[in-house]
């Protein structure tokens, strides 16, 4: 599951995206077929309602800073993966929060993901409208998801202006770990304060979201969602002290710095 056992994961990959690949005229043989396929889904979500613009302007941030770490999966995000996995199964009420590059990039990774962790799938939105709430409920339920909650609207994380704090009372607002992929750092923070344990999925090591991290994942969203799926099935039996001690002998800021080095080091062969 990490560099070193980076096959496992490209598979996973590979087989999660096939299901899902658009219909481009991108050649697979194309030496950046992976990062214009990517592009084209944010694109086709952005078509679809379901993705903000703003959305492509964060694909393009991640996909540098994916480029810099020689999109691979290295060693401490694969632990930060498993220690993922560990707080997911641990927790009493855990809920992954989807927000519209999500949906567009990995909506059954994350069906799965929940399924085996047993987590509820709320949509969040940094630019909500009801109309993309919708949309992307819609497209989770396409892709597999039997509850979406988020539509509710009924509780709200103190600290921030209404709209970008709006949750579901018994989904985001009663949950105690929350996987926030691709978060605002401002909410990120605010989630943060209110006690919650989060797991952060981003590119960038340096951003709010990944500082506030109880476990930053530094890692491609299309790489780190079927990543946990794969430690949490390996995890699945394990008892209560066992998952403790994971979650315990993670360390986040060595993640963070670890991944740091990594981007500035920046070994690049080119492509
Ligand atoms: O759908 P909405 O309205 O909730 O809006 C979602 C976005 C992502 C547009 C919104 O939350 C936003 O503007 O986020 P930021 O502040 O641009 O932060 C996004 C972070 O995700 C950046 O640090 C990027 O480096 C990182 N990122 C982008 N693509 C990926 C990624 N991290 C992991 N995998 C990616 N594919």
């Amino acid at each position: 599951m990490t560099d070193s056992s980076s096959t496992h994961t490209e598979t996973q990959m590979q087989d999660s995206e096939k299901k899902d690949e658009p219909e481009t005229d991108i050649p697979s043989d194309h030496p950046r077929y992976q990062s214009l396929i990517t592009r084209h889904r944010i694109e086709e979500g952005v078509d679809a309602g379901i993705t903000s613009p703003q959305g492509l302007i964060a694909e393009g941030r991640g996909e540098a800073f994916d480029y810099l770490l020689g999109e691979k999966t290295t060693s401490s995000a694969d632990d930060a993966a498993r220690a993922a996995a560990a707080l997911l199964l641990n927790a009493d009420h855990p809920v992954i929060s989807v927000n519209g590059n999500v949906a567009a990039l990995v909506p059954e990774a994350i069906v799965e993901l929940a399924e085996v962790v047993d987590a509820d799938i709320e949509v969040n939105l940094f630019n909500r409208t009801e109309k993309r709430m919708t949309a992307i409920a819609n497209h989770l339920h396409d892709h597999g998801a039997q509850t979406v909650k988020g539509l509710k609207a009924d509780g709200q994380i103190p600290g921030l202006d209404h709209e970008r704090g709006t949750v579901d009372a018994d989904g985001i607002g009663a949950a105690d770990v929350v996987l926030v992929p691709l978060e605002d750092g401002d909410r990120a923070a605010a989630l943060d304060s209110v006690g919650k344990r989060e797991i952060v999925i981003d590119l960038n090591p340096l951003s709010r979201s990944a500082l506030a991290a109880t476990v930053p994942i530094i890692d491609n969203i299309l790489r780190a969602v079927p990543n946990i799926t794969a430690h949490a099935s390996d995890l699945r039996q394990a008892d209560s002290a066992v998952l403790t001690t994971v979650i315990e002998k993670f360390d986040a800021n060595e993640a963070r710095k670890h991944a740091e080095q990594e981007i500035r080091r920046g070994e690049l062969t080119s492509a």
